[in-house]
């Protein structure tokens, strides 16, 4: 069983072109590879050197990390999983070189362990066994950067359940130095870095899924941070957060999903560590302006079926999809048919048509004016 749910359990991917203006987004069919139980986190580097970038994929139910070796023509190899533990529940990987040998290594936050797990690189694929280092409780994102500018790279965990981060400032040889821990706002879930100030130091978001707000606390440079900003999101359940320049201004701005809302909120930085207002946008399917036009259209429907001409019509409809079928009259006019509907194609046409739900063979009964 657990098996076929590892077999089944996947990740998707699409390929889309790079956009130079508004106009909408085209995807090509996804193509889905196994990664394993409870996939939650991803990331990619070139952890084998061939130049091809590779997935890390965190397995949050299989208390695993697996990688997908990358191949030139764009697909990936059948993942190679190490196991980091009973009940790890692994949430988030970040690749980085915290050795510094030139080869990647994976970093992973494990939030049932309150860990994080560094996985020295072997420069091919497969990886060295795991150092262990604590994290706050309920370690649920990671991210690496060099916080403190020395040139060896850094972590900062969202730990969920103790309401903080944990800055874990690399030695250069895969060991680090003990977590200094900086508060957030309730249940941080997520963390990006950028530079929202402009000072070339790195700086910090936090999604706060427990108040659904957004802290930004800017680094110093040695591997301290400010005291956090706190920034209201669009929904009150808010869930990963991306940074990037959206607006072209040349300061970094804030992207965040809102789970609830089914919304996006951007918040358009200022170059100095401050937000302008929020802007909410549809998230796709599912946003406030879909819901409405999807309503709209439902009504239209509820309200054809309701006519007596435009259910003629249905019927007369039926009718032709249903050819050779038998008629039978009954009392008043009435005709009453059954019809068995073989094929799903007709099946699916009968259900679009007319509206009423079934198994394989049906019975109505209207008046059909043909
Ligand atoms: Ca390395
Ligand atoms: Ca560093
Ligand atoms: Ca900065
Ligand atoms: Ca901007």
């Amino acid at each position: 069983m657990l098996k076929t749910a590892l077999r089944l359990a996947a990740i998707s991917f699409v390929v889309f072109p790079v956009s130079v203006s508004a106009q909408p987004v085209q995807f090509s069919t996804h193509r889905d590879y196994p990664s394993g139980y409870g996939p939650a986190s991803i990331a990619t580097g070139d952890v084998n050197g061939d130049g091809i970038r590779d997935l890390a994929v965190a397995n949050r139910l299989d208390d695993s990390v697996a990688v997908l070796l990358g191949n030139a023509d764009g697909s990936f190899q059948r993942p190679v999983s190490v196991y980091l533990g009973p009940n790890s529940s692994p949430c988030s990987v970040g690749i980085g070189d915290f050795n510094r040998d030139g080869r990647l290594d994976l970093a992973v936050a494990n939030s049932g362990a309150n860990t994080v797990s560094i996985l020295p690189g072997n420069g091919d694929g497969t990886f060295q066994p795991a150092l262990s280092l604590a994290a706050g409780t309920g370690p649920a994102s990671l991210a690496v950067a060099d916080f403190n500018g020395d040139g060896k790279s850094d972590l900062a965990v969202a730990n969920t359940g103790s309401n903080d981060l944990s800055i874990i400032l690399g030695n250069g040889d895969g060991t680090f130095q003990p977590a200094q821990r900086w508060v957030t706002d309730a249940g941080p879930s997520f963390v990006a870095v950028a530079d929202f100030n402009r000072d070339t130091k790195p700086d910090l978001a936090v999604v706060n899924s427990g108040s659904g707000t957004i802290s930004v606390l800017l680094g110093n440079g040695d591997g301290t941070f400010q005291a956090p900003s706190t920034f209201g999101a669009g929904g009150t359940h808010v869930g990963s957060i991306a940074v990037g320049d959206f607006n072209g201004d040349g300061a970094q701005d804030l992207a965040v999903t809102n789970t609830d809302a089914n919304t996006v909120s951007v918040l358009a930085g200022n170059g100095d560590g401050t937000f302008q207002p929020l802007r909410d946008f549809d998230a796709g399917q599912g946003g406030p302006r879909d819901r409405q036009r999807r309503q709209r259209r439902h009504g239209r429907r509820e309200h054809g079926l309701g006519t007596r001409r435009r259910r003629r019509r249905h019927l007369r409809r039926a009718a032709r999809v249903c050819r050779g079928q038998r008629l039978q009259r009954a009392r008043g006019g009435e005709l009453q048919r059954r019809c068995d509907l073989g094929s799903r194609r007709r099946q699916q046409l009968f259900d679009d048509r007319v509206g009423v739900a079934g198994n394989e063979r049906w019975k109505f009964s209207g008046r059909v004016d043909a």
